[in-house]
């Protein structure tokens, strides 16, 4: 038996969908920890593309448990459009459990989400609009609204009058917005939980039991290190902990259950939202990776910033989540290159650093100190044996795995499962 986490190493968009998918075939359980409806994620099976966002990747296989564990944030309303957009396409969805203590998104959420952006003007995150920054607000704040509070009506409407009635202020008062009628929400609320009441159970004993029985579990990351809570780019983050950490709060299993936690790393990198990116390229060559890696967000179709890769924040990664293997993406987006960059180091004052530092001020004024190496300027998307590949590709491959200190256990070369070499 094994536990594997896949964690994102970069600001997200990394293709952990992708290789959960991929190791998800082999797992008897994949569980989300973290995040809500932010995240997206697309899969592509066969000649069928699946774009996903709040339900694990591992919902299309037939016989893995598709775990939502406690420290999901759940849209309830956008859960059931992914489970009709699933039922659509032919994907069986019984396999689906849903923690009784993950929190609930509310419409005034949202509204929060959008209103904070457009009050921030000049310092706004970029968030998704998803409404994620103030339901984890709610949630440690100690009045949020969970999912099992809805399987008692009572319960539910006493929770929602008492929150309605702050956020109206809220609204209201420093947003000057719409304000909400609480019997709406509970009303709208009460609609849903037909269609999710079976799904909904306490997963940590779930998981923990799968785990006595010998099976394989798979905790899948949204989001990525750089945009964690904690030890991302600080306030430039979401309000969860993408990072291997998080899987144990968010799912209630202990961090002796843990066996391998997998980075998923893209050849380069790329960022979506507002904060300091230091090897962001503004000319026709992250032109060239954001056309050619089709880098727009699978949530909100956003522009994807692109730039080269950075060592620095990988070997940081690496860290942070104490990686065991790396999962690089994507390397078929740089076979046209001829020459490509991999950042070293940070210029800061005159001074050359080589540690991701703790400061937003500090990253902000960090330029990047870059290696050279010559491109392969060949297709490697149908390559299936490592050995195969261009030799500067490996040269590339081997640089990134020494600058990181962690081994590549799995290189994907285009989006479809069988685009993937494995290499232990
Ligand atoms: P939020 O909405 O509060 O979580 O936003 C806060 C910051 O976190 C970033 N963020 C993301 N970055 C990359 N990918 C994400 N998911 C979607 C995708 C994004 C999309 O997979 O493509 O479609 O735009 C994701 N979710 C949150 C966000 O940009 C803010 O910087
Ligand atoms: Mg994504």
């Amino acid at each position: 038996m094994s536990t594997i986490v896949v964690v994102g190493t970069q600001w997200g968009d990394e293709g952990k969908g992708k290789i959960t998918d991929m190791i998800g075939e082999e797992t008897d359980a994949v569980v989300r920890y973290q995040g809500g409806n932010n995240a997206g994620h697309t899969v592509v099976v066969g000649d069928k593309e699946y774009k996903l966002h709040l339900i694990p990747s591992g919902i299309l296989y037939d016989n893995t448990k598709c775990v939502i564990g406690n420290g999901v944030v759940i849209d309830p309303k956008v859960l059931i459009e992914e489970l009709d957009y699933l039922a659509e396409k032919g994907v069986e969805v019984n396999n689906l459990y849903i923690s009784s203590k993950a929190h609930l998104i509310m419409p005034y959420h949202r509204s929060l989400d959008k209103a904070e952006e457009i009050r921030k003007a000049n310092g706004k995150i970029g968030t998704t609009g998803k409404g994620i920054g103030p339901v984890y607000m709610d949630k440690i704040g100690r009045f949020g609204i969970r999912v099992e509070d809805l399987l008692d009506e009572n319960v539910f409407r006493a929770k929602v009058v008492e929150a309605v009635e702050l956020k109206n202020l809220i609204l209201e008062k420093v947003y000057s917005l719409d304000t909400f009628e609480a019997e709406d929400i509970v009303e709208e609320y009460l609609g849903y939980v037909s269609r999710i009441e079976d799904y909904i159970t306490d997963t940590s004993l779930l998981i923990n039991q799968e785990i006595e029985a010998g099976n394989n579990i798979l905790f899948e990351g949204a989001q990525g290190t750089l945009l964690d809570i904690d030890h991302g780019t600080y306030p430039f983050v979401t309000s969860s902990n993408p990072t291997a950490g998080g899987v144990c709060s968010g799912t209630g299993v202990g961090p002796t259950k843990i066996d391998e936690i997998l980075g998923i790393v893209k050849a380069y990198t790329t960022r979506v939202g507002e904060g300091p990116f230091p090897t962001e390229l503004e000319d026709n060559i992250g032109e060239y990776l954001r056309e050619k890696g089709h880098e727009f967000g699978t949530t909100t179709g956003r522009a994807r910033r692109c730039g080269w890769f950075d060592a620095i924040i990988v070997k940081y990664a690496a860290r942070i989540n104490g990686l065991t293997g790396l999962a690089i993406t994507k390397l078929d987006v740089l076979d046209d290159l001829e020459e490509i960059k991999i950042c070293t180091g940070y210029e800061y004052k005159g001074e050359v650093i080589t540690e991701f530092p703790t400061k937003e001020e500090v990253l902000k004024e960090c330029k990047p100190v870059y290696e050279i190496l010559p491109g392969w300027q060949s297709k490697t998307s149908d390559i299936k044996d490592y050995d195969k590949l261009p030799e500067n590709a490996k040269k590339y491959l081997a640089r990134l795995s020494e600058l990181t200190d962690t081994k590549i256990s799995i290189l994907s070369i285009g989006p479809k499962r069988n685009q993937t070499i494995v290499l232990d």
